[in-house]
């Protein structure tokens, strides 16, 4: 060990020291780098990088002064990219059933698409029927988006094909984005969950996320889908579509803190964070905030 490791603290590494190659870590990792499908600005496949690049600046600890002592993370690495669209959703599918072997699985992504192969691993994973809480300005639940199936615009509607999951199991919050064959998809399902911005700027977070737990009541496991692009561009400028009239990062926390105080959250994707957009760093930051309360959040759940 080199003299400048010794006087380096424990946490100025990557996950803050939290990092485990020892089997039976609560949390296992994986990044997606992948940002072929984004239809305006790209840059999300450099996400996983700096998110993991900012960690050893943040102490392990939460907002509330929460030792994250007894959280271990095995991070898997990333699903290096391939041109092959259907060859890298498999590849990035068989890999994402490995990292769902821990308690918890964090997913950073990458664009909206990766969600498809992620929650489709995600539905293998899990016995029964499962809920999607998805936090974006955008619901993604357009068939076909400029000729593609597997668009980031597409998400949505594909995992509503998975054989374990209903429509009034999908919840979408932060909306304030609408495409019109999206308006006659959601009112011929009435049964999913759309909670607006405008819903959580005049109700409040907390209220909001109530509304979800109970519409997601009695589901036996969740998965959370967390487009950055679902903050206002205030709060995370560094991404590909920016929809101004968001919800706050302080809103996000308060709105997933509920979530998972009470619903069976398993798994959990950061998506659409682009570094070459984000030229201060706050939209990475928001994102590692996120995560390092996430990362408490699932510590509690042991005790
Ligand atoms: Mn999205």
């Amino acid at each position: 060990m080199s003299e400048r490791a010794d006087f380096s603290p424990a946490h100025r590494q990557v996950w803050s020291g939290l990092a485990t190659r020892a089997p039976g870590a609560q949390v296992g990792v994986l990044g997606i780098p992948f940002d072929n499908a984004t239809s305006y600005r790209r840059g999300s496949a450099f996400a996983p990088a700096s998110i993991r690049g900012l960690t050893p600046h943040v102490a392990p600890l939460t907002e509330g002064g929460q030792r994250l002592s007894d959280v271990r993370i095995r991070d898997y690495g990333d699903v290096p990219p391939e041109l092959n669209w259907e060859r890298y959703f498999a590849t990035v599918e068989a890999r994402a059933a490995q990292v769902l072997r821990h308690p918890f699985a964090l997913f950073l992504g990458g664009d909206h698409a990766v969600t498809i192969p992620l929650v489709r691993a995600f539905s293998r994973s899990v016995r029964g029927p499962f809920g999607v809480i998805h936090f974006d300005a955008h619901l993604d639940l357009a068939d076909e988006f400029e000729g593609h199936r597997w668009s980031h615009a597409c998400t949505e509607r594909r995992v509503l094909e998975l054989p374990n999951i209903a429509p009034r199991h999908l919840a979408c919050v932060g909306v304030r984005s609408w495409m019109s064959d999206e308006a006659e998809f959601v009112a011929e399902h009435p049964e999913i969950g759309v909670y607006s911005a405008r819903d959580i700027h005049r109700r409040g977070a907390v209220p909001v996320a109530e509304g979800i737990t109970a519409q997601l009541r009695g589901v036996g496991a969740v998965y959370v889908t967390c487009d950055i692009d679902g903050l206002d561009p205030a709060c995370a400028p560094g991404t590909g579509v920016p929809e101004a009239g968001g919800p706050t990062t302080r809103d996000l926390l308060e709105l997933l803190g509920c979530i998972f105080a009470r619903l069976p959250v398993r798994a959990m994707d950061i998506v659409e964070v682009s570094p070459p957009l984000d030229p201060t760093g706050i939209t990475v930051a928001a994102a590692v905030k996120v995560i390092y309360e996430v990362l408490g959040w699932v510590q509690g759940r042991q005790h």
